[in-house]
């Protein structure tokens, strides 16, 4: 018995990026795709029994029309062409965060072989003697308590597998610090063959029978110089293989300490560092430490902007001198993130009678990040 275990592909993530590809998406949403679909070739070539899914399919509950078709065509062919039954959750970045919305998994309901499973309840799926548990994700962690103490092995089963997406509780390491994830108490993993977990980027053991797969390409700078790929999973006799898929280098370059430097000296130093790490196809860091107002004012724009022009994605964040804590950079790079935050609060926040697509727009508007 063969499984093939992905999650956290996170398409349409990227949206953000400056430069847009052929495809007409950021080419960093490109990026992100093109991993997904690396993945589900290699999956297809395996061949295994049955194919997890285990959650953030997407990137977030409404993502673009295009998008929503790769998905499909991608998952028409893994399940239905070439016949790999498949199983997928919803994530919390794909859950719909009112039941009304639905979720944008629904509409691949009517591929053939493919179990989707957004109901924010328990779905046990029989694939021949194989019993899954699909844990989806749910409203609250309570309620998600609640489904996971119903997940009791089958003993009607060859196999009992759980799929969940989370952070295995007590294990702090495994976290996104992410609005709406949610805990997994260890103790629901017990007695099944192999736990299927989404939610953490990175492909960890969590116990000998739980692993996460880990995302099939970077979605932050914290998981620079970690491989991406997918799990291939024996159950008999046990034994987990990662498989690498192709993924955009990240680099976060040496802090700079800007004390005593004009802002052309300044700006001439992380030219420099920029170009010695080739950065024409590289998503790039960079941080500035201890910057006046006055050394800001006179940076020359142009090499900046030159700078940015050259790279795939260059990040330069400016530190005040003053208040050098760390946790307070201003100039357009701390707005740039500063405004995801705020996209992200408003996708989770109550917001009766308002209307969430106009205080998005409006928030990029006086956010200043809308190029
Ligand atoms: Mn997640």
């Amino acid at each position: 018995m063969k499984l093939c275990h992905l999650a956290d592909s996170h398409l349409d993530a990227g949206s953000g990026h400056s430069r847009r590809g052929k495809s007409g998406l950021t080419m960093r949403q490109e990026d992100i795709v093109n991993a997904f679909i690396e993945a589900i070739d290699r999956i297809i070539d395996i061949k295994p029994d049955i194919c997890l899914h285990a959650g953030d399919l997407f990137d977030r509950v409404r993502p673009l029309n295009k998008i929503m078709a790769i998905a499909a065509e991608q998952l028409h062919r893994l399940a239905e062409q070439h016949s790999i039954p498949t199983v997928i959750i919803s994530g919390n970045h794909d859950a719909p965060k009112q039941p009304y919305q639905g979720a944008a998994l629904d509409v691949f309901r009517q591929i053939e072989n493919l179990s989707v499973v957004s109901s924010g309840h328990l779905e046990k799926i029989f694939i021949g003697d194989v019993c899954i548990h699909a844990v989806p994700h749910c409203l609250t962690g309570e309620l998600l308590q609640q489904e996971l103490s119903k997940c009791i092995p089958d003993s009607s089963a060859r196999f009992n597998i759980l799929m969940v997406h989370g952070v295995a509780a007590g294990m702090p390491e495994f976290s996104m610090v992410d609005l709406g994830e949610q805990e997994l108490p260890l103790s629901s993993f017990e007695g099944f063959d192999y736990v299927a977990l989404g939610h953490f980027h990175n492909y960890s053991k969590v116990s000998s029978r739980a692993w996460y797969c880990g995302s099939t390409e970077r979605t932050s700078q914290k998981e620079r110089g970690i491989e991406k790929g997918f799990l291939e999973v024996d159950l008999e006799p046990f034994n987990v293989t990662f498989h690498k898929v192709h993924s955009r280098e990240m680099v976060d370059l040496q802090a700079i300490n800007a004390a005593g430097k004009r802002g052309d000296q300044l700006a001439n130093i992380i030219r420099e560092q920029v170009e010695a790490v080739e950065s024409s196809d590289k998503i790039v860091r960079i941080r500035v430490e201890g910057v006046t107002e006055e050394t800001l004012k006179t940076i020359p724009t142009e090499i900046i902007s030159n700078l940015k022009q050259e790279s795939f994605s260059l990040d330069i964040s400016f530190q005040k001198a003053a208040d050098n804590t760390g946790e307070q950079p201003f100039g357009r790079a701390a707005i740039g993130r500063f405004d995801l935050s705020f996209l992200e609060f408003l996708e989770v926040v109550d917001l009766k009678g308002f209307d969430r697509e106009r205080l998005k727009t409006d928030a990029l508007k006086y956010l200043g990040s809308e190029e």
